[in-house]
């Protein structure tokens, strides 16, 4: 399929560690893809779904003990530990490909291996790059071929030239204490073994996409990170296009693809989803901010995603898309999960595919970070920029997390570095998506902890420098959070598409259209300028929503202090300029 000497001397070196039976290139085609479906499903790997009223839809259920990614298995193998920093695993590169090549050898033995050309971005687009993956599992081909653009084109398109990620993925025996993704950034390559679950091995994603591209990103100034990317259109005038970073299972599908409340629809309001999950951004010819979507699908999950909630999300899933972990409904061959709807079915069997009836059972059905993989095309608010290899130009960044208390429904920074600080100072309590305890709170800057392929100090100062560059074009930055809860741990914010009441402040103010009150963490909206019109949210609960409780923030204020300690020196001076700031303003409070 190719003559690219770099590609086909790799893909011989794999060959000849991993031994399988023969090898298969993914030309992209959908008679290959079909064939490898139906050869999937007899081998036991995916379900067939009803066809009729699910087309081209698949169910697989993992292995128990991999069902979310694993932080802790996870390493930058840079050459240095100081490059990989303190927020992330270390290995030596030597150390890292001569224990996971052990673990590789030998384990295709009768078993094919795919090798997966794909692009992340709009291929020939200057956003764009190139990797392959191999891969010994086809429920990974067929995932990547919903997630990335995959086939012939993206080798057509790469000619000889050696720049492109290796992605080497083992399934092994899905061992989890042999379970590791290794990272080498300066290789351009990653490795993963014993895994057989989404950001562990569909490696264009978080391997690929944000390690490694952040990385790259740092060296040739513009950045990769964990973020949904919308066009929000007023009733009379320009869509305007906002990024969002929250950490993992904290609502960026969600965000994606609001669909307004009735009033704002009747208004004319509408939102165009251009990502869900990552975002590539660079200084445009105008000297703006612009942002693609590397991606060509969604790996959603699948838990709260229904008729009110997402349906827009719900209507993404409806055809060629691969269920992860979800309840298979026996009845009609269909899938149900929690918070779908209030009719679990009775004659089903559960994630770990066990007889299961929803009516009686105690038990969950879904697994909590089971998940849907869609193709991006199918979303009903798929932006018509989706495609556009300039991207589209940013007038907003927003940060935000799973908060409890503390941090308020919305506020802006007041200016790009105070920004970049509301960024770094993210907490959020912990969710599903990632192996450990959930609702435990922890920092995680820029909704990017798990993800940044390089020293995170670094990639704090790497911020403040696009902020340099794109001086006074910088798009504007805020905090919001959707998750405050009253005493009874109830969240008090409607959320979803009510969220566009948060969204239409943000916009007002990028336009210059609105003042606000100048406090002590940022600018905030005065309470007349949310627009609570049928949201069933009282004036009460606004003021609770927006209220700061300087004890609070002072805790809040000592824990940013604490967490910047693990920076040492190499913390960036503007950070630690603007945390003094924010004392001093909360002093006065
Ligand atoms: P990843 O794919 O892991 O990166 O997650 P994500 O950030 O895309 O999160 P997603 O939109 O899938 O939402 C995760 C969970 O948060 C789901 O259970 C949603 O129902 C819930 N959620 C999303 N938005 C809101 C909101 O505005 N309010 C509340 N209360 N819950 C929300
Ligand atoms: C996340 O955990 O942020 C995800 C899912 O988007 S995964 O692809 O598994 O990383
Ligand atoms: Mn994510």
């Amino acid at each position: 399929m190719t003559t690219n000497n770099s590609v086909l001397k790799w893909v011989e070196k794999i060959k000849e560690i991993v031994n399988p039976e023969n090898v298969v290139w993914i030309d992209g085609s959908e008679e290959q893809l079909n064939n490898l479906r139906e050869e999937a499903c007899e081998k036991g790997e995916i379900i067939q779904l009803n066809q009729e009223k699910l087309p081209g839809c698949y169910l697989r259920r993992t292995n128990p003990n991999d069902v979310a990614r694993t932080e802790s298995r996870t390493f930058i193998c840079t050459k240095t530990k100081d490059e990989a920093g303190p927020t992330n695993n270390w290995w030596a590169p030597e150390y890292a490909y001569d224990k996971l090549y052990k673990i590789a050898r030998g384990s295709y033995k009768g078993k094919t291996m795919y090798v997966i050309p794909y692009a992340m971005g709009i291929p020939g687009s200057k956003f764009s790059k190139i990797g392959i993956e191999i891969t010994d599992s086809i429920y990974t081909v067929l995932n990547m071929a919903i997630m990335t653009r995959v086939g012939k084109e993206i080798l057509d398109n790469l000619g000889d030239s050696e720049e492109w990620v290796r992605g080497l993925h083992c399934s092994c025996d899905v061992d989890e204490e042999n379970r590791y993704v290794c990272h080498f950034p300066q290789d351009n390559a990653i490795i993963s073994v014993n895994s057989c679950y989404g950001g562990n091995v569909l490696l264009g994603k978080k391997c690929f996409a944000l390690r490694i591209a952040s990385y790259q990103g740092k060296n040739e100034n513009w950045m990769a990170e964990h973020m949904l990317i919308l066009g929000i259109q007023p009733p009379s005038g320009e869509i305007k296009y906002i990024c969002a970073a929250f950490p993992s299972a904290c609502g960026k599908t969600n965000l994606a693809m609001l669909i307004p409340p009735e009033i704002y629809k009747k208004a004319g309001y509408k939102i165009w989803c251009v990502g869900d999950d990552i975002a590539w951004l660079r200084i445009g010819k105008d000297g703006r901010l612009w942002a693609v979507n590397p991606e060509n699908g969604f790996f959603g999950v699948a838990p709260g995603t229904n008729e009110k909630s997402n349906p827009n999300a719900l209507k993404s899933t409806s055809k060629n898309t691969i269920f992860t972990n979800v309840v298979q409904n026996l009845d009609d061959n269909t899938v149900w999960w929690e918070g779908m709807d209030n009719n679990p079915p009775e004659n089903a069997i559960d994630w770990l595919g066990n007889k299961w009836n929803g009516k009686l059972s105690d038990k969950k059905g879904a697994h909590p970070n089971s998940r849907f993989t869609s193709p991006a095309k199918n979303c009903p608010c798929i932006s018509p920029e989706f495609d556009n290899p300039e991207g589209v130009p940013i007038s907003a960044i927003i940060f935000g997390g799973r908060r409890a208390q503390t941090t308020p429904l919305v506020y802006q920074s007041f200016d790009w570095n105070h920004g970049v600080f509301v960024g770094s100072a993210i907490s959020s309590e912990s969710t599903a998506a990632s192996t450990g305890k959930v609702g435990v709170l922890s920092h995680n800057p820029m909704a990017m902890m798990p993800f940044c392929g390089y020293n995170m100090g670094d990639y704090f100062k790497h911020w403040i420098k696009m902020g340099k560059l794109l001086g006074d074009k910088a798009p504007k930055i805020f905090g919001v959070n959707w998750f405050r809860v009253d005493e009874d741990g109830k969240f008090i914010w409607p959320g979803f598409g009510d969220n566009i009441r948060v969204l239409e402040w943000i916009l007002k103010r990028c336009d210059n259209k609105i003042d606000a009150k100048n406090t002590a963490i940022g600018y905030m909206p005065f309470e007349n300028d949310i627009n609570l019109e049928e949201s069933g949210v009282s004036k009460e609960t606004l003021k609770k929503l927006l209220n700061i409780d300087k004890n609070l923030w002072m805790k809040e204020l000592d824990s940013i202090k604490e967490f910047y300690k693990i920076f040492g020196d190499n913390l960036s001076k503007d950070l630690e300029n603007e945390l003094n700031k924010l004392k001093s303003r909360l002093e006065n409070m």
